[in-house]
């Protein structure tokens, strides 16, 4: 991790500023040997420094030079960033001219693998970093910041700390019997403490779901026999017209995806074939992915059309979703209504011509989601998969030592397992971590960051 590493910053194409960072022991000294303007070297940390970038005494670029000498700095090393007039060819000249002084191309996210890896950010954090170049709405947005602002690495440190806690006045126990001042961990105290634990396992897991819709948006299947309007009521919910809609049934044969955003959040609704039975070879594989989509959909909104009586076909979707969370939307109510529904769960009545009931349908998700109270200031929610994975590891951990101290297992042993929970909290931090898992997550990054 000596080499000094660079690359550009910004998204290469045509701007009016492009970005080319440089991290490394000798980021001011190559910067410097193509530079023309104030000696670098001796220039004051945090200033912006105005100059010329030269090739062999040619002026390649007007540019605006930030020193940032370490460790206040992105990697906690030397950086310089080069503000360069945007422009592919310009930039990737800068670029070029640098990679020949000294410095070596960055690989994807390594300017934050070195933050981690120096102890600047963990990896909460630096994944924190990930998600936040890629949210499109305000709430993922803000949960990204609030992760890389640290907040839930706090509350797994802290976590992390109360079992270090029992862990050394166990050892204590066990290696120093004669010393009377260490408190005896009996098994009444450790019920306690793995009962305080498993809480605060559970408080943070809870949030995990949410976290994790906040990140990737909720994912709203519309399912519903041919011609009932499933199409357009997708067009009417993003308020454009992208599937087909036509009065021929089997009209859509392939899954249509549109999004919007309510209250922050980012709503995937995913139009899909008419369920029937058919033997169309291309309407068939349609039919499969709609019952497909139903399994891995956050909601299921069922369509009906509301002049017609209820089929068997319509019986036998509302049957295949009752295990899932999801709502009737009945649709076509601007001509006579023949329905007959005797159905417990969530209806809104509609129609997608002079477009009733579609604000309902909106609230009705907003409500259904809790997304009104939602208080956007307050994230300290889980987004990742990893993390809920490791969580999820740790919480069966516990189960275990629960069964233990039934079995009343000697609490030396029941030690092991308490101290693989401090091992898999901290691998969520990153604080006892893997070379591979390290370099798988960072090559997720964009170049540059
Ligand atoms: N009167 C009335 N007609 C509607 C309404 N919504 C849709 N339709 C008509 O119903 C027909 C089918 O609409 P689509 O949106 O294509 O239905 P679909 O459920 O996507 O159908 P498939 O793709 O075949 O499964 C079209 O002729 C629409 O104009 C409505 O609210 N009222
Ligand atoms: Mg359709």
């Amino acid at each position: 991790m000596n080499d000094t590493i660079c690359a550009i910053s910004t998204a290469l194409g045509v701007g009016a500023i492009s970005i080319i960072r440089v991290s490394g022991p000798e980021a001011i000294s190559i910067v410097n040997k193509v530079f023309k303007g104030k000696d670098l070297n001796k220039v004051d940390s945090h200033t912006i420094n105005y100059g010329y970038i030269i090739d062999k005494n040619k002026i390649i670029d007007e540019v605006l030079v930030s020193i940032m000498k370490a460790p206040k700095t992105y990697t906690k090393e030397d950086v310089v960033e080069i503000n360069s007039h945007g422009g592919i060819s310009s930039t990737n000249k800068v670029l070029e001219i640098l990679l020949c002084n000294g410095c070596r191309l960055a690989e994807a996210g390594e300017f934050t693998k070195r933050a981690f890896l120096n102890g600047r950010i963990d990896l909460i954090q630096a994944e924190a970093v990930s998600d936040l170049i890629s949210s499109t709405t305000d709430a993922s947005r803000e949960l990204s910041l609030n992760q890389i602002g640290g907040k839930l690495s706090k509350i797994i440190k802290n976590l992390r700390q109360e079992i270090l806690e029992v862990l050394a006045n166990i050892e204590v126990n066990i290696d120093y019997p004669e010393y009377e001042d260490a408190v005896l961990v009996t098994v009444d105290i450790l019920k306690e403490k793995i009962k305080i634990i498993e809480k605060k396992l559970k408080e943070i897991l809870d949030t995990a779901k949410d976290g994790k819709l906040i990140q990737e948006g909720i994912k709203v299947a519309l399912i519903g026999r041919p011609n009932v309007g499933k199409s357009s009521l997708l067009n009417k919910l993003i308020e454009e017209d992208k599937a087909i809609v036509t009065d021929i049934a089997g009209t859509t044969r392939d899954i249509v995806e549109g999004s919007i955003s309510l209250k922050g959040i980012k709503f995937r609704f995913i139009d899909t074939a008419g369920i029937r039975d058919t033997s169309d070879k291309v309407e068939k594989i349609g039919v499969e992915k709609s019952i497909n989509t139903i399994n891995d959909a956050d909601l299921v909104i069922v369509v009906l059309n509301g002049t017609e009586k209820l089929t068997l076909e319509d019986k036998k979707i509302l049957e295949s979703v009752k295990s899932k969370k999801s709502l009737i939307f009945i649709n076509k109510n601007d001509k006579k209504l023949n329905i007959d529904l005797k159905n417990t769960i969530d209806v809104i009545y509609g129609n997608t011509i002079n477009e009733d009931g579609i604000d309902n349908l909106k609230e009705k998700l907003i409500e259904m989601f809790n997304l009104g109270s939602l208080n956007l200031n307050d994230f300290t929610y889980i987004s990742n998969a990893r993390q809920i994975a490791l969580l999820k590891g740790a919480k069966k951990l516990i189960e275990s030592i629960k069964e233990q101290i039934e079995n009343e297992m000697p609490v030396d042993l029941i030690e092991i397992d308490l101290k693989r929970i401090y091992d898999v909290l901290g691998e969520i931090t990153g604080e006892t971590y893997q070379d591979e898992l390290i370099d798988e997550l960072f090559k997720n990054f964009c170049l540059g960051k």
